[in-house]
């Protein structure tokens, strides 16, 4: 019999809806369709969420824990032995070297009960730090929503690009990074609506845009000020929005003024001509939406820049309408997710550990004591590693990350990974580079297997629902936290928790009277629906009935006085610029549709590995190709500033700077380079712009 399953893709942040044909018989996938009517992908996918029948299996030939033995070797145990085991060890590291001997690194791309349920375990049981791979994607923006909006709420809809008609994009290549919303900007039918890029890259969203505005490496704040500075001086500002609804624009208004044109041509690289055509555009523009990814939020001013993107937004009343706002775009399926259900920077449903409200409501939503809730925010991700090969932390539990590839100057987690005495790995996949040096390992099976919640970049909350039946020992993240907590003899702590169902509920509890409220959900609404968008709260359904809505249209805000806050700090000097020693900057960043990350899951896609490079390489400019007399696939060595090499191919191109190389993320060697930067506020690595020099092989 061929039965239909609605899922939702766990790749990118879209969370496209897609129907899976199942043979039950052979437990076979045989058809996958997108989900027609689904109001984000409606009928469309890109080949990552046509592929996730691919990942049927789980960890072959072994799906129960494997722990490493005295001599190197590995034994296979039962489940039950797994969980005793690491439960003994996490307790027994704490009572020999404290309590913050233990860390964990969760991820955005579990489900909401998953990373809620291990934020109960590490962070409110144990009282550990537990810092998520979000930090490495997000945290810039959600510091900079905190800020200005009071709360961590990105505010559009998806919708809001089909109606804008001035698009602009900072340091977002959606035509790679999210085909599906860059589908949505080709939805647009405004007459002479404009697509706007800054990017120093001519990047393939660049490419297809009206404008490209290619300016200097890191220097958004200073353009993103002096167009607010020309804005104000032509007076083009929405006088009534910044009154009604904004504090502090007189000291925003007088912390510009320095940010002159000469200035900024200087310091972007761009014309006079240029910087005033695009202020020029968001002043003519009836409905302008500013949209930035990793571009902006990977940089060691990258909270202020968010926040100067919010400033313009502001400025011209762009927030809250039709077809405006500053959008965030997220990167991975359910980092908003992770951002307020993780217990990491926010207690679980949002709000600061010391808010007494806060802490007395989730001890009642998860009959706890108070005292057993996490009383302070995570040490960041750096911070961890940085304590793991200082010898301070012991233990480590990752799950749903790869950081020996992905965290940057990984060379350092290289060298932490082997300091540890407990390293729990939980993965799809017993051969991403992460294991090698583990001493745990907890095969849990795919999303195909499982169900769970997901919250994409537009705020929806959608349900992922097991496509195909498990095989016997098949477990999931959740049911393998689940199982240490239970051996860890949290007894009662863990009541409510019993499954995924529960946790929702208990989540759905966490989240009332909050801005991202969605007690109005049930589980049952969710599946086989079109997503619901948070807030929906329970007894006012009828006013949150529309399927594509957003926040802000008040006016109001999250602050205690309901007005959004203008934001200005100086710009910085760069702390790592380039160099007459390393004159390059080595910018990273997507490679293709196909590839994800780390490529732990798209390699096993056969049409993706058929055309992806299997070797590192990069892309370099051709007038600096022919200088140094380098042809296309030549191997160079690549210096960085960091005090690493790695040999790269090279692909000659001119859609790069003769400034700048611009490497794949796909591959190890990329983050071998990668410097230990970070944005001084969110901690987010500065992962787009190490000084480099190179030779040719
Ligand atoms: N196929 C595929 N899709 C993905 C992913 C994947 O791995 N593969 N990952 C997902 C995730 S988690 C994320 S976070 C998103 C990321 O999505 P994006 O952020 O759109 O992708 P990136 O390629 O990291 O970076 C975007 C652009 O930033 C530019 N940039 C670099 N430095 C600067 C600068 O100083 N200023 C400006 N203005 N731009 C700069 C780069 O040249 C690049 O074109 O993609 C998601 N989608
Ligand atoms: N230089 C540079 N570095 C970057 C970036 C950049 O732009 N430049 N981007 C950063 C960004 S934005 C991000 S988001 C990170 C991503 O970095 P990572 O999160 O480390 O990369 P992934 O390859 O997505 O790792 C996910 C892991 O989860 C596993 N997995 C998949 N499904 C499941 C599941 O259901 N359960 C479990 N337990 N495991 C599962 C996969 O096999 C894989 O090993 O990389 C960051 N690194
Ligand atoms: S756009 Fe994103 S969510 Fe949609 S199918 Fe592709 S990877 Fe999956
Ligand atoms: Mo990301």
């Amino acid at each position: 019999m061929i039965k239909k399953v609605q899922s939702t893709c766990n790749f990118c942040a879209l969370d496209c809806n897609l129907d899976f044909y199942v043979d039950t018989e052979t437990n076979q996938i045989v058809k996958t369709v997108p989900t027609k009517g689904y109001p984000v992908n409606d009928g469309f996918s890109c080949i990552k969420g046509l592929s996730l029948s691919k990942q049927q299996t789980t960890v072959k030939p072994n799906n129960t824990p494997k722990i490493r033995q005295a001599d190197g070797s590995f034994k296979q145990v039962s489940w039950d032995e797994g969980f005793q085991y690491v439960a003994d060890k996490l307790k027994e590291i704490q009572a020999k070297y404290g309590r913050e001997s233990v860390a964990g690194i969760s991820t955005g791309q579990l489900t909401m009960e998953e990373f809620a349920i291990f934020g109960h375990v590490m962070r409110n049981y144990l009282h550990t730090n537990v810092d998520g791979n979000t930090r490495l994607c997000m945290a810039s923006a959600a510091v900079a929503h905190k800020g200005s909006y009071g709360f961590d709420a990105p505010g559009f809809t998806l919708n809001d690009l089909e109606i804008s008609d001035t698009i602009i994009f900072i340091g977002a290549n959606p035509v790679v990074a999210h085909p599906i919303l860059w589908g949505r900007v080709r939805n647009n039918k405004v007459p002479g609506r404009k697509i706007i890029v800054l990017d120093p890259r001519r990047s393939e969203t660049a490419m297809n845009a009206d404008y490209w505005y290619g300016l200097n490496w890191r220097s958004d704040l200073l353009l993103l000020y002096t167009l607010a500075n020309i804005l104000i001086e032509k007076d083009w500002i929405d006088h009534k929005f910044i009154e009604e609804h904004t504090n502090d624009f007189d000291k925003f208004r007088e912390g510009v003024k320095s940010y002159t044109l000469e200035r900024a041509v200087r310091g972007t690289g761009l014309s006079e001509e240029q910087i005033l055509e695009l202020a020029g555009h968001i002043h003519n523009g009836k409905k302008v939406s500013f949209w930035w990814t990793m571009g902006v939020n990977q940089g060691y001013e990258a909270v202020r820049t968010a926040q100067a993107i919010i400033d313009l937004g502001l400025l011209t009343g762009n927030i809250g309408k039709p077809g405006t706002g500053p959008n965030s775009i997220t990167g991975q399926c359910n980092a908003m997710g992770s951002r307020v259900f993780s217990n990491t920077t926010m207690l679980t449903g949002g709000g600061e550990f010391t808010n007494p409200a806060r802490r007395k409501r989730l001890a009642e939503v998860f009959g706890v004591d108070e005292s057993m809730l996490a009383e302070r925010p995570t040490d960041p991700y750096n911070k961890i590693i940085e304590d793991i090969n200082a010898g301070k932390v012991k233990g480590l539990w990752i799950l749903c990350t790869n950081p020996r590839h992905s965290w940057t100057n990984n060379e350092t987690f290289a060298s932490a990974a082997k300091k540890l005495e407990l390293f729990v790995v939980q993965d799809i996949y017993d051969t991403i580079e992460s294991a090698e040096d583990c001493t745990v390992f907890f095969p849990v099976v795919p999303g195909i297997k499982k169900a769970g919640t997901y919250i994409n970049l537009e705020r929806r909350l959608s349900a992922m629902r097991p496509v195909l039946k498990r095989e016997e020992n098949d477990i999931s993240d959740y049911e393998c936290i689940l199982g240490v907590g239970k051996a860890l003899g949290m007894g009662d702590a863990l009541k409510g928790w019993e499954d995924v169902k529960s946790c929702f509920n208990l989540m759905r509890e966490a989240s009332r009277g909050m801005p991202e409220d969605f007690t109005g959900v049930t589980w049952e609404m969710l599946e086989n629906s079109h997503g619901i968008q948070w807030p929906y709260p329970e007894g006012r359904e009828a006013e949150f009935a529309d399927e594509q809505r957003r926040l802000y249209a008040d006016g109001k805000f999250f602050t205690a006085d309901g007005k959004a806050n203008f934001i200005f700090e100086e710009v910085m000097d760069n702390p790592l610029p380039t160099s007459a020693e390393f004159p390059y900057v080595f910018n990273t960043g997507r490679g293709s549709v196909g590839q994800w990350h780390t490529q732990s899951r798209t390699k096993e896609v056969k049409f993706v590995e058929d055309v992806s490079l299997k070797t590192p390489y990069l892309f370099m400019n051709t007038e600096v190709a022919k200088e140094h007399d380098i042809h296309h696939m030549d191997r160079i060595r690549v210096y960085s500033i960091n005090g690493q090499d790695a040999v790269f191919s090279v692909k000659i191109t001119d859609n790069v700077r003769p400034g700048e190389l611009y490497a794949p993320i796909h591959y190890i060697e990329c983050n071998k380079l990668t410097p230990s930067s970070y944005d001084k506020y969110s901690r987010e690595p500065n992962y787009k712009g190490a000084p480099v020099r190179f030779e040719k092989l």
